[in-house]
C-alpha cells in the first residue's frame, strides 16, 4: 500500500512513524517547552535524528477541555516551523482543522494535512482539495472541549466505521483521489477508556478498509487509566499500545518517543522477517 502526499509518495509496505512537535504554549505533555518556533524545529530535528518518517506540527492543543486558537495565533505558530522544516527535505504533516492553516502549511512545504475533525470545519474539505496534500481524516464524537463528558455509542466500530467512510467519500466526491486519504479511529476522541482499547482491540477491522490507518495512544490518559501513570511515565506503555496496532495491520504510529517507537517497530520487524523467513 501506498499514501500520496503532495510530490512524495510514502511506502506503507513497513509501518511509519509520525514524530509530534506540538508548538502550543499548553500542549498536555510538552508543558510548553516548544511553543517558540526555535525549540519547535530543535524539537523536530531530534525527532528526525531518532528516527521519525514524518513530522506532525500541530499549533493547537487537541486535549479534552483545550481552549480554541485564533486563526492568526495558529498561523503564527505553525508556518515558521513548516517553512523551516520543509527545507530539510523531511515529510511534513501539519495538525489543523482550519482552512487558512491548511492552505498556508501546504504553500510552505507541507505534505499532509491531519485533520482531528475530518475537514467539517466550514471550508476545510474545499481547501484540502485545491491543494495535492495527504489526508488523515480522524474520528471525534463531539469537540475536543466537551468530548469526554457522555461518550455514547449503540455500536462503538460500525459507527466510527460508518463515519470515516463517509468523509471519506466526500473527500473523493469534492475531487481528492482514494490514494491521498488515511483513516484514524480517533483514540481518546470522546471514547471512554474501554471504548478506546475496543478500537485498538480491533485496529485490524479498520485495516482491511482500502485506505491507510493511522494510530495515535501516545501518552494518552486511557493509558495512564490502566497503568496509574502519570502523562511523562507512560512511554512504556505508549510503545506496548503502538506494538499492538503495528500486529493489528496499522500503517503510521503518531508518537512523541520516537526512538522508543522505534526501536520496538526494528525489532517487530525482524522478528516478523524470520517468521515469513521459515515458513
Ligand atoms: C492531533 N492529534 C492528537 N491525537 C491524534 C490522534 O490520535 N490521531 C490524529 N490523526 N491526530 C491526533
Amino acid at each position: 500500500m501506498q499514501w500520496v502526499c503532495g510530490n512524495r509518495v510514502l511506502d506503507l509496505s513497513k509501518p511509519l512513524i509520525m514524530g509530534i512537535v506540538n508548538v502550543t504554549p499548553d500542549s498536555f505533555s510538552d508543558g510548553g517547552q516548544h511553543n517558540s518556533t526555535a525549540s519547535a524545529i530543535g524539537h523536530a530535528m531530534k525527532l528526525i535524528a531518532e528516527g521519525a518518517d514524518i513530522l506532525d506540527i500541530g499549533g493547537e492543543s487537541t486535549r479534552p477541555g483545550a481552549q480554541d486558537v485564533s486563526v492568526d495565533e495558529e498561523l503564527n505558530r505553525v508556518i515558521p516551523v513548516v517553512e523551516k522544516l520543509a527545507q530539510t527535505g523531511a515529510i511534513i504533516s501539519v495538525d489543523t482543522s482550519k482552512p487558512e492553516v491548511m492552505l498556508q502549511a501546504m504553500a510552505a512545504g507541507a505534505h499532509i494535512i491531519n485533520d482531528i475533525r475530518a475537514l467539517q470545519l466550514p471550508g476545510a474539505l474545499e481547501a484540502a482539495a485545491s491543494t495535492n496534500a495527504g489526508i488523515c481524516l480522524m474520528h471525534m464524537q463531539g469537540a475536543p472541549r466537551t468530548m469526554q463528558q457522555a461518550p455514547h455509542y449503540e455500536n462503538l466500530l460500525s459507527e466510527v466505521e460508518a463515519f470515516l467512510l463517509e468523509r471519506a467519500q466526500a473527500c473523493e466526491a469534492a475531487g481528492i483521489a482514494r490514494d491521498r486519504l488515511c483513516l484514524d479511529y480517533g483514540f481518546g476522541f470522546g471514547k471512554t477508556v474501554e471504548q478506546n482499547f475496543s478500537l485498538l482491540a480491533n485496529t485490524g477491522y479498520f485495516c482491511r478498509l482500502p485506505y491507510p490507518v493511522l494510530v495515535g495512544v501516545s501518552r494518552k490518559s486511557s493509558l495512564g487509566a490502566v497503568t496509574g501513570r502519570g502523562v511523562n511515565e507512560r512511554m512504556v506503555a505508549s510503545v506496548a499500545a503502538a506494538l499492538y496496532a503495528v500486529q493489528e495491520g496499522a500503517h503510521i504510529l503518531r508518537v512523541h518517543d520516537v526512538a522508543a517507537t522505534r526501536d520496538a517497530v526494528t525489532i517487530w520487524l525482524a522478528t516478523k522477517c524470520q517468521a515469513i523467513n521459515f515458513q
